[in-house]
């Protein structure tokens, strides 16, 4: 009995009527003279003389229960306005708000080096994070115990000693040179790996983007030229821009980039070490023993190449601190970017 009180309840307060004879309906139903509650007190002569207080207590809660919900039906129904269950759905309230995601700030950087390089008419080609000695390190003028290879100690795949992590992108380079179709307009980026203690300034893996352009009569001064409209494009024009030469095992010349400061304007911050100068990039002339390598005609054709980490461009960019950010992610960090492309 008191199961089908409970269930009578649920019955009761699920009832919707939107008009005055569907809420005479309800009354009818539940507190006519041939009605439900009637029909329950009916049950009160079966109950034992012990348990009749307490039993009718819970009728007499029952009825009350019914009553009260025709007076909110018609209550309702007079003012036109239809009566919902009390637990129904109301669908005029507003929707919540969808929560929109964000682009990882590493790949809004690197999706805008990418555009500007391709307005130039440098193609993206990518390649495997899984790489062979040859094209990671021996055809890129880095043989076996080459003093170079030290600075990229990498992560070695156990089922073959030949197999590595890649420590650059140059990799894919390489293979887009041995397929020896010239010239050559490409940029590639990419995740690559480094054997490293992991610090705000190191990580064991990283972004670059790499840049080959081999033709004939490819001059330093195209290489310049590329690059400053690079910075120009990424950064503003703002600033100040500076070749250092410098030393790659793959280039000959060798330079490195820099910009003025873009925190402290050149007088010297915590950015740019107090030296007023950030270093953006590395680049030169592809060394002729390269071209050799992967089969290209080193007296006739010429090439410069350049490489940048991502991680860098986009600490300098958003004036991040540290790059352990960039990979625990972190969502008080990463919807920081919800606004930006
Ligand atoms: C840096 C410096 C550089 C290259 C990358 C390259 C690739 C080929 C041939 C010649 Cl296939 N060079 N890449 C050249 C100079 C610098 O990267 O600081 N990267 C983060």
């Amino acid at each position: 009995m008191l199961e089908k009180i409970e269930s009578f309840k649920i019955e009761i307060s699920s009832f919707i009527a939107t008009k005055t004879d569907e809420v005479e309906t309800f009354r009818i139903k539940y507190l006519g003279s041939k009605g439900l509650v009637k029909d329950v007190m009916g049950e009160m002569k079966h109950v034992a003389a012990d348990k009749k207080r307490e039993f009718g207590q819970l009728l007499n809660e029952f009825k009350l229960f019914a009553e009260a919900k025709y007076e909110e039906l018609k209550a309702a129904t007079e003012n036109g306005q239809p009566a919902a269950a009390a637990e129904t759905l109301d669908l005029s309230l507003p929707g919540d708000p969808m929560r929109v995601g964000s682009r990882h700030p590493i790949s809004l950087v690197r999706n805008q080096v990418v555009s500007i390089f391709q307005r130039l008419g440098f193609a993206v080609a990518e390649g495997p994070e899984i790489e062979d000695d040859w094209h990671n390190f021996t055809a890129l003028n880095m043989p076996e115990n080459h003093t170079a290879r030290d600075m990229q100690d990498t992560f070695y795949i156990s089922q073959n000693p030949d197999w590595i992590l890649r420590t650059h992108t140059s990799s894919v380079q390489v293979r887009e040179m041995e397929k020896g179709k010239l010239p050559i307009r490409i940029i590639c980026p990419g995740r690559v790996y480094r054997n490293e203690t992991i610090s705000a300034r190191a990580h064991c893996f990283f972004h670059q983007v790499e840049g080959l352009y081999i033709a004939e009569n490819v001059s330093f001064a195209d290489l310049k030229q590329t690059l400053y409209f690079f910075v120009q494009e990424m950064f503003g024009k703002d600033f100040k821009v500076r070749f250092r030469p410098s030393y790659f095992p793959f280039t000959e010349p060798s330079a490195e980039m820099d910009i003025s400061c873009l925190i402290c304007g050149g007088t010297g911050c915590n950015v740019c070490k107090h030296t007023g100068w950030v270093e953006i990039l590395g680049c030169g002339m592809v060394h002729p023993n390269l071209l050799e390598n992967c089969g290209i005609d080193s007296n006739k054709y010429t090439g410069f190449a350049f490489g940048m980490g991502i991680e860098r461009i986009t600490m300098l960019k958003y004036q991040i601190k540290d790059l352990r950010l960039f990979s625990e992610n972190d969502v008080r960090f990463l919807k920081q970017f919800t606004s930006a492309v």
